[in-house]
């Protein structure tokens, strides 16, 4: 779909020949800007109209990168590199951006009241000011720094954290700042080739549980298959281990690389024993019904999986699946679309997010060996046709403790026991994208007993963690890291 569009952008170019440099004073025609905008790939992110979809709308009030024509045009000429694919402006004339650009003005003129709170529902709203009440804790948000495009932040026992940006940095929070330099040397993947929407070099970061005696950090990078992948998957996932010193990234060392089909999930988390989870996406795919033999269901590869390595990238001997022929032996537990978060429970017990097809959006109680049934089973619909009804069971599959319908595009998951918030302790914080919200979740046995929005429309939240402060620490794709503060703490 979005290749067609971009052909149609590329035809339309072309028929838009006549705008050569000097740039013209003319201003911009709002009739041929809404065709284009309509026809090229604009739409597809920013919705009908512009009113906003999985990108915000661009109807104001506010702009987060200039709403004035010269900025407008100036985002729309150079897009938002390294993150995502280019918006597709730098292929338009000056004279097609002005037309864009005197359409969304004519647009935003002429919005009725009901459109423009929607327009502006439609764009993140950043850290809420003042006092949020949420049911049973008042905390205030406060913003600590902005990144470029992060994936990840870990902390280290001290209190310092370590943020990974996708373009391929790994930068230090240190005593309340942003080290200016990023890690000398650290490990960089590579975006040259990757087809998919967000395009990651780096994405998750992890400190090993016994940090403090070995000094150990893991961060998992991706870069374009050279030659075939055993499994036609057209990424190659790597993880390494290395130690932080004096600024620099030291003692590297591959632990493991696995064929991936897309820069999405691929979170790493450790439990208390030392043993290393990774999720493994395999969402490139409508649902379909059927799907028994699909990847995410069949033992021998890598993708759709959570995986349990050693810390050294051995193999578990405890695994599921070690003695089963032909499986990848890292497989923990299998039959998961995109699971972008995991965490562990006082008790050590695993859960996860993931995000549906559309609708379904899942929480999961994560067991060994167990089937999670993407994509035979799943409560979400086919993209194409909202008509047909999606299989939501089946013998020996799992179900999930919650689903989310329509989705808010769920990111991770972070399980709560720190101390600055007493009756958050037992819960469970679910960040998420489309829907810019943070949830509280709290569960009893494998039944949720409440799921409370805390945040709403904050920005696209992409990892939480607990601080050792006991503070609930975010990141969010615009680069924010936030913190949420109780609301009578002094400063
Ligand atoms: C691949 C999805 C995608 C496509 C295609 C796309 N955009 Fe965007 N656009 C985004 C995202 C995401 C942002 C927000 C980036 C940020 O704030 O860091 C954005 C931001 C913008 C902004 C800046 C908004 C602000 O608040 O300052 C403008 C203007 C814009 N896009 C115009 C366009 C136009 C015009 C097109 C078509 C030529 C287009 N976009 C195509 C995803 C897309
Ligand atoms: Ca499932």
């Amino acid at each position: 779909m979005r290749q067609m569009l971009a052909g149609g952008l590329a035809v339309l170019s072309s028929l838009y020949l006549i705008a050569a440099a000097p740039r013209p004073v003319v201003a911009g025609d709002p009739g041929r800007g809404e065709a284009l905008f309509a026809a090229s790939s604009c739409q597809g992110c920013h919705g009908k109209g512009a009113m906003g979809a999985t990108s915000p709308s661009l109807l104001g009030p506010d702009w987060r990168h200039g709403g004035d024509p010269v900025s407008l045009a100036r985002s729309i000429r150079e897009g938002f590199p390294p993150q995502m694919l280019p918006m597709g402006g730098h292929e338009l004339t000056n004279q097609q951006i002005d037309d864009i650009i005197a359409f969304l003005k004519s647009r935003a003129a002429s919005l009725t009241p009901e459109e423009r709170l929607r327009a502006a529902q439609n764009r993140p709203q950043g850290a809420p000011k003042g006092v949020v009440h949420s049911a049973v804790e008042n905390f205030r948000v406060e913003v600590l720094t902005n990144v470029s495009a992060p994936y990840a932040l870990a902390f280290l026992p001290g209190g310092s954290i370590l943020i990974s940006e996708t373009g391929g940095a790994v930068r230090q929070f240190v005593g309340g700042k942003l080290l200016p330099d990023p890690v000398i040397d650290a490990p960089k993947g590579d975006i040259a080739g990757m087809k998919q929407w967000f395009r990651r070099a780096n994405l998750s970061i992890a400190v090993h549980p016994d940090y403090a005696r070995n000094g150990w950090v893991y961060l998992l990078t991706a870069r374009t298959a050279t030659g075939a992948t055993p499994d036609g998957l057209p990424l190659i996932a790597t993880i390494h281990r290395g130690r932080i010193s004096k600024g620099r990234w030291v003692d590297e060392t591959r632990i493991l690389e696995f064929p991936a089909q897309t820069t999405d999930s691929l979170r790493m988390k450790f439990d208390a024993q030392g043993f290393l989870y990774v999720g493994t996406p395999f969402s490139n795919k409508d649902y379909a019904g059927g799907g028994e033999h699909e990847p995410a269901q069949d033992l021998s590869r890598p993708d759709g999986k959570i995986l349990r390595i050693r810390d050294d990238g051995s193999v578990p001997q405890d695994n599921p699946f070690v003695a089963a022929a032909g499986a990848y032996p890292y497989v923990w537990s299998y039959g998961h679309r995109e699971p972008s978060g995991l965490t562990f429970d006082r008790s050590g017990e695993l859960w996860n997010v993931e995000d549906g097809p559309r609708g379904g959006d899942e929480f999961n109680h994560v067991r060994k060996g167990r089937n999670y049934g993407w994509p035979v089973i799943t409560w979400g619909h086919r993209y194409d046709a909202v008509a047909v009804a999606s299989n939501t069971e089946h013998e020996g599959m799992e179900q999930p403790v919650v689903s989310w319908a329509p989705s808010p595009a769920v990111s991770d998951v972070e399980w709560y026991d720190g101390a600055a918030f007493p009756r958050w302790r037992g819960s469970f914080f679910v960040g998420s994208f489309k829907q810019r919200d943070l949830f509280r979740v709290t569960v009893e046995g494998d039944r949720a007993t409440l799921v409370e929005t805390v945040l709403h429309n904050v920005d696209r939240i992409r990892d939480i963690a607990t601080g050792p402060d006991g503070l609930v620490y975010f990141i969010t794709d615009s680069g924010d890291l936030m913190r949420l503060v109780p609301a009578a703490r002094r400063h």
